[in-house]
């Protein structure tokens, strides 16, 4: 037994350069969908070949928002709804960073849904990735804004009279240069998907489609982790060319996922410095022309050297 022990605590994590261990073990549920979030994010970060010194993690809060405590990373859990101005921030601040905000459908576009849309607007150079699992996990299943129309929830005991987001059309919608949609059974393009995202300049949005057998399932008969995972796959199909604002969700119709926008176009920070620069040469131009129309009526001036016209200026003026 002993011998066993010892074993077992030689044996180390195949993740465990990118975890904190001395944080395990977490707080998330058997079946809950986070644990094959988090292994692609690992996967696709280090499939993008980034550097981990700069590399940072935003998380907002509830189930998901404990993500970015897990990682050995510089890693920051803020306040509700708050993660995406706070990337923004640190982005703009330190602009060698790759800045990846990891949050749940309820922080990012319930409470934090502005922030999204202009962070998105503006193209800020930062990486969203959003777990959606059509509900507020942490605080007991109330409805989210991406609870599909007649879901049941603790807040919408006779299903659910509103209709959601579609948080690709959204994203896309607002102007990301980047948006994609897997479920978690699609691990491999999930990770790619990462590692596109880790060095994609502009606003990236992916969304994880993902169980929470605990909450959302339970409420609505969806059975464990995997019957969820089953219906996944059941219900997936690939389509890179769809029309991301066509593809909502519900409670039973095709989940399309696939790589929607990949665009490139300015970042704030582009645009900010095209701005500050043509001030700046408007302003060079703006001096230089100053500076040759002094000239031009010093030139002026000196036409009137005789003592004559000398004492009719002085007359004059
Ligand atoms: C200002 C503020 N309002 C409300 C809450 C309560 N709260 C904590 S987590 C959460 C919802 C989280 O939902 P989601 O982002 O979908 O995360 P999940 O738990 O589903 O992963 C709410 C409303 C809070 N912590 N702070
Ligand atoms: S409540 Fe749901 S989202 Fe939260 S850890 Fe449990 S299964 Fe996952
Ligand atoms: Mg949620």
């Amino acid at each position: 037994m002993a011998n066993n022990t010892a074993q077992l605590q030689e044996k180390s994590h195949p993740m465990e350069d990118l975890l904190r261990m001395d944080r395990m073990p977490h707080i998330w549920c058997s079946g809950c969908g986070l644990g094959s979030a988090v292994t692609a994010f690992v996967e696709g970060l280090k499939k993008a070949g980034v550097s981990y010194d700069k590399t940072a993690i935003v998380s907002g809060i509830g189930c998901t928002g404990r993500v970015a405590g897990y990682l050995r990373l510089d890693s920051y859990h803020t306040t509700h709804g708050r993660a995406i101005p706070f990337a923004t921030g640190l982005k703009l601040a330190n602009r060698d960073l790759t800045v990846v905000v990891f949050s749940g459908d309820g922080d990012l576009f319930a409470i934090g849904g502005n922030h999204l849309i202009h962070a998105a607007r503006r193209n800020v150079d930062i990486n969203v990735i959003c777990v959606n699992n059509f509900i507020y996990g942490m605080t007991g299943g109330q409805n989210a804004p991406t609870t599909p129309l007649g879901a049941y929830s603790s807040t919408a005991p006779f299903g659910n009279y509103e209709m959601p987001f579609n948080l690709v059309g959204l994203a896309a919608a607002s102007g990301a240069s980047y948006v994609a949609r897997w479920t978690t059974m699609h691990a491999r393009r999930l990770t790619d998907s990462i590692a596109t995202a880790a060095n994609k300049k502009g606003f990236c949005f992916i969304e994880i489609v993902s169980p929470c057998p605990t909450v959302f399932a339970r409420k609505n008969k969806g059975g464990t982790g995997l019957d969820m995972l089953k219906e996944f796959q059941t219900r997936a199909i690939i389509d890179h060319d769809a029309d991301p604002t066509t593809i909502p969700l519900n409670m039973d119709n095709e989940i399309v996922c696939g790589e929607f926008v990949n665009d490139d176009r300015p970042t704030f920070w582009e645009n900010v410095q095209a701005g500050i620069k043509a001030r700046l040469e408007k302003f060079a131009n703006w001096e230089e022309m100053q500076s040759n129309s002094r000239k031009i009526s010093h030139k002026k001036d000196r036409k009137y050297t005789s003592s004559r016209d000398s004492s009719i200026m002085r007359r004059n003026t």
